[in-house]
């Protein structure tokens, strides 16, 4: 097998370093053969080479949707990506459980919620609730871990109202809708409001959602963020080592 230049990285098709990517694109037209060639001509004049529709299907209400193969032109340099992550190791459950007992020597307390207009719960539940996701347990399932999930569609202030009551060490929202930058509002309200009372730095803020990631959350004012495939061993390990960090725990023990 041909060695990757990493300093020129392009998408794989059929072959090596070919660029050919699959595109997947919406576009406001009933479809017809005149629509097809329109999405044709859009990845055309977006600068793809030799691109071919491969699947179309109307959508209903003048919409259409189509997936076109196509080549690009363009190689990246992966040698020199540096990406803003979290550093924390992610532990299995018994050794999270463990230290929490050992080290922090209470329960750690977790207050999480789907913040705003935001109704999506799956993400939120599938971190929190008992039955967890995908084989990996939530956090009410863990016997070091006091954990209240609120729900959809919870106000700033009351998440934040519920927090302070309990003495949560974390609070974890859920913010699922991107649609015209909500979730950056939403996310920012939090933020602002925990200055406001100046309680900002009494709690580690997590962000977690499909559009979020760590840099993101960090540019808000959060301290982590967490995206798609998250479990709650993830950021179970995440509060845990950072509650240990910040001795945050001391006075409780
Ligand atoms: C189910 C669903 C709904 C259900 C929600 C039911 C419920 N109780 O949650 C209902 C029907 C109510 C709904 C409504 C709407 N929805 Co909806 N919905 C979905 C759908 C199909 C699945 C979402 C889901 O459950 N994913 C599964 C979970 C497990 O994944 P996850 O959320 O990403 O969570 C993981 C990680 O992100 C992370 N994570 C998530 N939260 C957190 C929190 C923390 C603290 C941590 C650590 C990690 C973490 O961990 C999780 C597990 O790994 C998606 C499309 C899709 N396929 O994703 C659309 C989708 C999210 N919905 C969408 C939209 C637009 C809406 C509506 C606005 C539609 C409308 N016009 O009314 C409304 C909004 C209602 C509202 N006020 O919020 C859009 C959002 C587009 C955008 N750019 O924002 C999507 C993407 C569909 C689409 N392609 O258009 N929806």
């Amino acid at each position: 097998m041909s060695k990757v230049d990493l300093t020129q990285v392009r998408p794989y098709g059929d072959t090596l370093n070919d660029g050919i990517v699959q595109l997947s694109l919406t576009l406001p037209l009933p479809l017809s053969a005149e629509a097809q060639e329109a999405a044709r001509r859009w990845a055309l004049q977006s600068g793809f080479q030799d691109p071919k529709v491969v699947h179309s299907q109307d959508l209903g209400e003048g919409f259409s949707f189509f997936v076109l193969y196509a080549r690009s032109p363009v190689a990246v340099d992966f040698s020199s990506i540096k990406v803003l992550k979290s550093s924390h190791k992610t532990l299995e459950k018994a050794e999270i459980e463990a230290l929490i007992s050992s080290k922090l020597g209470r329960k750690l307390v977790v207050v999480g919620a789907s913040i705003e207009s935001d109704a999506h719960t799956v993400g939120i539940d599938a971190i929190m609730n008992i039955k967890g996701y995908n084989g990996h347990k939530g956090l009410e399932s863990y016997h070091q871990i006091e954990a209240y999930n609120l729900g959809a569609q919870v106000a700033c202030e009351d998440l934040l109202a519920r927090a302070l009551d309990v003495g949560a060490d974390a609070i974890l929202i859920s913010q699922v809708v991107t649609q015209k930058d909500l979730h950056l509002r939403n996310l920012t309200r939090m933020v602002e409001l925990l200055e406001l009372e100046g309680v900002r730095n009494n709690f580690l803020l997590i962000v977690g959602g499909p559009r979020i990631n760590y840099e993101l959350a960090k540019e808000l004012g959060f301290d982590a963020g967490f995206g798609p495939g998250t479990f709650a061993e993830d950021v179970a390990s995440f509060m845990i080592e950072q509650v240990l960090i910040n001795r945050k725990g001391d006075h409780d023990v």
